[in-house]
């Protein structure tokens, strides 16, 4: 598996997704575990991503390093779509399975499927949340740290460098209180989200207002700025003549991937992975035609015609030519807010 191939899978859509979270959450039926508790146990809450002004989001737990004794509640509090799995290894959100004699693209069950349960315990070892988390109508999942004293790595598998720390401290040694922990957080988003409002206002201003040798270029999405990037589009609206092309540009340095649709777009008849039933077992989760795109790079749209990019990873691009006057409008569909106008006249 490449570094590419694994980047597609930076980003799904969050209803497909969601369906497949409703399915794995009724295969998972662990108890919660008890625990015998010697002193005072607190709760601190991670920030599983974040978000700020001129749409910037974050892509990091905050604090990403927390300390804790055994038997503490680590709550995090989830943003948009992050999975945490605890293990010391990348793995890929998407691999290659033969279905039936041809190399597919489906979801990794080790991703995808959870193995930890929202409100259960961590006692070590390689354990998920599931993508989305188990119970992902709440935008929290808690766990309580039942493991010896020593440093457990995770991650959110689907945005590459999205890692966390969480060090278990023996009983005796004082660590910062869940308030000390809150405004840590708190400085850690602001150190992040601060340049990158900093980084869409230089890409504002830069844009483009018209076409160069027939082609209208939109920055989708800025970079440069580590874990935090703005989701908009530079220039939002383009104006063209008919028979120009519109090249929309993910930087090579955005911390994130982005789509181009056609709006509205529909999340269910376009979805980016459709759940396969196995009998007796957990469905296989096909790459659906949201990620994957529906129309090439290249291709020309006619007036009324929808478009799907597909997954464009950091450093890709995406064209279009507009050959008949009107006004198309767009989104990223993976990025509430993300979206821009192409006017042709
Ligand atoms: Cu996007």
């Amino acid at each position: 598996m490449n570094r590419a191939t694994r980047q597609r899978l930076v980003k799904l859509g969050t209803v497909a997704v969601m369906a497949v979270g409703v399915f794995t959450a009724g295969i998972l039926n662990r108890p919660n575990r008890t625990l015998a508790h010697g002193g005072e146990n607190n709760t601190y809450m991670i920030q599983a991503g974040g978000f700020g002004e001129a749409n910037v989001e974050v892509l990091a737990f905050s604090p990403t390093y927390l300390q804790v004794h055994r038997g503490d509640t680590v709550m995090w509090h989830i943003t948009s779509l992050h999975n945490m799995r605890f293990g010391e290894n990348e793995a890929p959100a998407l691999i290659v399975e033969e279905l039936n004699g041809t190399p597919t693209l489906v979801g990794n069950p080790q991703v995808f499927f959870p193995t930890l349960q929202n409100g259960g315990a961590y006692t070590g070892g390689e354990a998920n949340t599931g993508l989305p988390p188990t119970d992902a109508l709440k935008s929290t999942f808690t766990l309580v740290m039942d493991v010896e004293p020593g440093l457990y790595t995770y991650r959110c598998d689907i945005h590459g460098g999205m890692t966390g720390i969480i060090e278990v401290v023996a009983d005796e040694e004082a660590i910062p209180t869940p308030i000390e922990v809150a405004a840590q957080a708190d400085k850690e988003l602001d150190d992040q989200i601060n340049p990158a409002i900093g980084a869409y206002f230089a890409a504002a201003a830069t844009a483009p207002t018209e076409a160069v040798d027939g082609v209208f270029t939109i920055t989708a999405g800025t970079g440069g700025t580590g874990r935090a990037s703005s989701l908009t589009f530079n220039a939002p609206l383009a104006f063209i003549n008919a028979g120009e092309q519109v090249k929309w540009v993910v930087p090579a340095d955005s911390p994130t991937a982005h789509f181009i649709n056609a709006a509205p777009y529909d999340p269910v008849a376009v979805a980016d992975i459709i759940p396969q039933p196995n009998e007796g077992g957990a469905p296989t989760l096909l790459a659906g035609p949201g990620f994957l795109g529906t129309t090439a790079d290249g291709a020309t749209v006619a007036a009324g015609e929808s478009f799907n990019s597909g997954f464009l990873a950091p450093g890709q691009s995406y064209s279009l030519t507009f050959a008949e006057a009107g006004v198309y409008a767009y989104l990223c569909h993976v990025h509430p807010g993300m979206s821009g106008v192409v006017i042709v006249q």
